[in-house]
């Protein structure tokens, strides 16, 4: 693969791959809403809305592969949703469908099955329980993933992202942390395999505690390497001991499940 887009760029996951992808792939256009730093060599930067189908249409064009993290990250109202995550999703899967169906790796998140207990041990085959408006919309993008291959052969891999940052944040994070050099190395397998179809992964490290078996897509060759558990100690440390009966306890999704519904003003 020669040139690769990156959506929501001038993310934390966004600026992360920028550096980390640089050697491994000739080529990057980073995009985003908010500011990028300067294009440095084999980079091109390139500002657009999500919600604006023509922008995005121009965005794709050109591109051999799309790693699309763009959009609301956390729970918002819906209408920021509907234009980011809901419209900026399907222009990014259209406009692969018109210009020569690049791959897709959609950064999807756990909140898509976020109601589910933590004593509960997922797979592929695992219903959607959405925990948030958040939530909906990643599971939206994953419907539209499986639209587009099923109609079209636009193959994707949707990730469902545990919590990527460059250390657990508390002690959930334990369970659902990802590191970035495993993330890398998903990405990494994702364009370079034979056969990619529609495919969903959970998105975390090989952590002591685990919540989501990947079974299902083996086939991919993707191992994690790194673990939390080296985290453990200070993350507990850090953080008070857990109520039991709390439902962001109780929960995958923790705060997400355990907050109200967001409701526009
Ligand atoms: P982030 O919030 O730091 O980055 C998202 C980027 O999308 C921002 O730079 C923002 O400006 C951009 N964006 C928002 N609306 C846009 C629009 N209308 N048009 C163009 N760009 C827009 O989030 P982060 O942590 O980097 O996550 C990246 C992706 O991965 C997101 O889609 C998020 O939902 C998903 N994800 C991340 C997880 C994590 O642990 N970091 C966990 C699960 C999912
Ligand atoms: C997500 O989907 C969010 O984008 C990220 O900011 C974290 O909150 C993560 O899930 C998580 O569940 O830790």
């Amino acid at each position: 693969m020669h040139k690769l887009l990156i959506t929501g760029a001038a993310g934390g996951l966004g600026r992360m791959l920028r550096e980390n992808l640089a050697g491994i792939y000739p080529e990057l256009r980073l995009s985003d809403i908010a500011p990028l730093d300067p294009a440095g060599e084999g980079e091109e930067t390139v500002t657009c809305d999500l919600g604006d189908y023509d922008a995005v249409m121009d965005l794709v064009s050109g591109c051999d592969g799309i790693v699309h993290l763009g959009g609301i990250s956390m729970e918002n109202s819906f209408e920021a949703i509907l234009n980011a995550n809901l419209r900026g999703t399907y222009h990014i899967f259209e406009a692969a469908r018109r210009h020569g169906r690049p791959r897709i790796l959609f950064a999807s998140s756990n909140h898509t099955i976020g109601f589910h207990e933590r004593t509960e041990r997922l797979d592929g085959e695992s219903p959607y329980r959405p925990d948030s408006l958040y939530g909906l919309s990643k599971c939206y993008g994953e419907l539209v993933a499986r639209y587009y291959y099923d109609k079209f052969g636009v193959e994707s891999l949707s990730v469902r992202i545990g919590s990527c940052f460059p250390e657990p944040r508390d002690r959930r994070m334990l369970a659902t942390w990802l590191s970035g050099n495993d993330f890398c190395r998903m990405i990494e397998v994702a364009f370079a395999a034979p056969k990619l179809g529609c495919t969903m992964l959970y998105g975390a490290s090989a952590n002591k505690e685990q919540w989501w078996d990947n079974g299902h897509a083996a086939f991919l060759g993707w191992t994690p390497e790194e673990t939390a558990e080296v985290y453990r100690d200070r993350v507990e440390a850090a953080t008070p001991t857990p109520d039991p009966n709390d439902p962001a306890v109780i929960f995958q999704g923790g705060a997400f499940a355990a907050a109200g519904h967001f409701e526009d003003e």
